[in-house]
């Protein structure tokens, strides 16, 4: 018998504390849509991950604090002050206006204030909405506007690598076009020299050493808003997707303990940043709600040198890493000794997020820094879900490269044909929904609930749809083909990008690729390759390599999926959290260059510069 809200109902039970028990566990209907978790319960969700830690971990370390510059000691915050700090801020809060309901945007570099500011205003049930400090001023206004906030919390600048960036500057230029922002609170870290708009803005430091460090939590209710955060759609303005108290705390909780088998003691690290929902879930929530030690790393992978993630490993004897394909495939392309200098024999398990990740990397990932005795956890999910859906448990399940394997414990996905049926059985591929609710999923976009009906709860009748598309092998795991938008059909052929550019990426020569749809008179699409070399000083005839290239694709695919046009190029356009922008790809492989559209949200402009 399949009893989810039963199972569900005892997680909630053994790993929480609550002011007061539910009464009814789950209400939700896909069609409205409504889904309500743990209805009638009272908590703090910073209660779970700070206070009760307080009698048996007070002094241990919750977060370890890695600035850029590795010469700048690291800090160690124990939970004892982390409570203190996250007490001072929200009283803080409290003195600026701030009250229950109200939204506070964050606007910070990876420093500890970002971490006490988001728990600070859990405490006191502000909603908060992160954004990540890469976005320019007009993504931020759009971001503050969306959801009204009152406040923003800043920094002076932020270090990143070589580069000192302005922040208080782009706010200063955002905050022209935002009628709701009463007050900006600023954390001092480059020491840059800013402008402080009278009556605006304060500097955050002061207020800090005038707040008490006791603040009583607010008691929420199970489905108060926790926090908004923007995720960019296919199409027109980014989407504020808003997660609730109760299930959120459960579902990050629980996933985080289950996927990376936290043990008392360990030291775990996600390279994420908070701004975007694997920090919220994998760097906080999670890992606090378990009393665990998580770092948070201020600086990129490549500063001083392209071995800074395994010296920061060795340095913390870090037991869990969790990171991106994107990040595996550029250190990948780099030395190998980058790897080798350093002892990575502390870790346990090893993590993968964001993308699909092709053979190569995975391998590389595996032998390299596993050296195949650490499982790696390919984790599908997304904002909207919350927590991972979709992942191995390591040790327990056989891994597959490329497989995100099979679904958690709780979690019922399905796959649909074209014409939205389920399929059934084994072998099979189609779009991936979900059947039945889970804990962690978003209520709501912020002030558009009819564009969360229409995005996700209207391709398939009473079903949630991810957007990606899967495919089930013959034992039933999943391996996720990439967003559907990527499927491109040649003569009649579906083909996923990924498997292609897996291929591709198997040419010695090649970094990475990406592969999108081009028209073509007889094909109706043809495939449109860009390809990343790898900098091993070697000049080949690129000739050569456009033939290599398809012979390699024509061995593991098929001749079908032969690339028509290669470009070599040095970058490829992604968004700042490292996924490839095809929309972009396509203008270009159409020769609609003039019309790219948004690109506000791009992390690398340049790769646009016409050669
Ligand atoms: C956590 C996160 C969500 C989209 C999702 C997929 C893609 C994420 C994997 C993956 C293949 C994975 N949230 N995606 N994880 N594709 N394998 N393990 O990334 O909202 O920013 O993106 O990312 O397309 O729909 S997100």
């Amino acid at each position: 018998m399949r009893d989810p809200e039963n199972f569900w109902s005892e997680i909630a039970e053994e790993h929480f504390v609550w002011r007061k028990p539910w009464d009814k566990v789950l209400d939700w209907n896909f069609s409205t849509p409504e889904v309500k978790w743990f209805e009638g319960a009272q908590l703090n969700i910073t209660e779970n991950c700070i206070d009760r830690h307080l009698a048996t971990k007070a002094d241990k370390t919750a977060i370890i604090f890695e600035p850029n510059d590795p010469s700048e000691e690291a800090q160690h915050i124990s939970y004892k002050q982390l409570h203190e700090k996250v007490c001072a801020f929200a009283n803080v809060l409290k003195e600026q206006g701030i009250k229950k309901g109200d939204r506070v945007c964050i606007y910070l570099p990876m420093i500890p204030e970002l971490a006490v500011s988001v728990l600070a205003c859990a405490r006191i049930g502000a909603i908060h909405s992160v954004v990540f400090a890469g976005f320019s001023a007009t993504a931020l206004a759009t971001r503050i506007n969306d959801c009204e906030c009152n406040m923003v919390i800043t920094s002076d600048g932020s270090f990143r690598g070589t580069k000192t960036i302005d922040l208080k500057g782009i706010v200063d230029e955002a905050l022209e076009n935002t009628p709701t922002i009463k007050s900006v609170l600023v954390v001092k870290r480059t020491d840059a020299d800013i402008n402080m708009k009278d009556g605006r803005d304060h500097w955050l430091q002061p207020l800090l050493e005038k707040a008490s460090k006791e603040c009583v939590i607010e008691i929420m209710d199970a489905e108060d808003p926790l926090f908004i955060l923007y995720t960019s759609g296919s199409t027109g303005k980014p989407k504020g997707m808003l997660h609730t108290t109760a299930g959120y705390m459960v579902y990050s909780a629980y996933t985080f303990k289950n996927v990376f088998q936290y043990k008392e003691g360990d030291v775990y690290w996600c390279t994420a940043d908070i701004g975007w929902i694997t920090g919220h879930s994998y760097i906080l929530y999670g890992p606090l709600a378990n009393g665990a030690t998580t770092i948070m790393f201020e600086g990129v992978p490549n500063h001083p040198d392209f071995g800074r993630f395994w010296e920061i490993i060795e340095k913390h004897k870090v037991n869990q890493f969790y990171t991106a394909p994107t990040a595996i495939r550029a250190l990948a392309k780099e030395k190998l000794e980058f790897v080798e200098n350093h002892d990575l024999s502390s870790l346990k398990v090893l993590g993968t997020v964001g993308e699909p990740i092709n053979e190569e990397a995975w391998h590389w990932y595996n032998d390299n820094v596993g050296k195949k005795k650490s499982p790696i956890v390919d984790t599908w999910w997304q904002t909207e879900t919350g927590g991972i859906m979709i992942s191995p448990i390591p040790y327990a399940t056989p891994t597959i490269p490329t497989y995100a394997t099979l679904p958690l414990p709780g979690i019922q996905p399905a796959l649909m044909d074209e014409h939205g049926k389920e399929i059934e059985g084994n072998q099979v591929d189609g779009r991936l929904c979900i059947k039945f609710p889970w804990p962690g999923m978003a209520r709501t976009i912020w002030g558009d609930h009819k564009r969360y009906k229409e995005t996700y709860f209207s391709a398939y009748e009473n079903k949630y749809f991810t957007g990606d598309g899967a495919l089930r092998d013959t034992v039933g795991y999943y391996r996720i083909t990439g967003r559907v938008d990527d499927v491109i059909i040649v003569s009649g052929h579906n083909l996923g990008t990924a498997p292609i550019e897996d291929a591709i990426n198997e040419h010695p020569a090649v970094a990475e690729s990406a592969i999108v749809g081009f028209p073509h008179d007889v094909k109706g699409n043809a495939l449109y390759g860009y390809v990343i070399l790898k900098e091993t000083g070697e000049s080949r005839l690129h000739e050569n390599l456009r033939k290599e290239i398809n012979q390699i694709i024509t061995e593991h695919i098929g001749p079908i999926a032969k690339l028509d046009k290669i470009q070599f190029t040095v970058g490829l356009p992604k968004t700042r959290s490292g996924k490839i922008m095809r929309r972009i790809l396509r203008k270009i492989a159409h020769k609609d260059t003039d019309n790219l559209g948004d690109i506000s949200t791009l992390l690398n402009p340049e790769v646009f510069k016409r050669s």
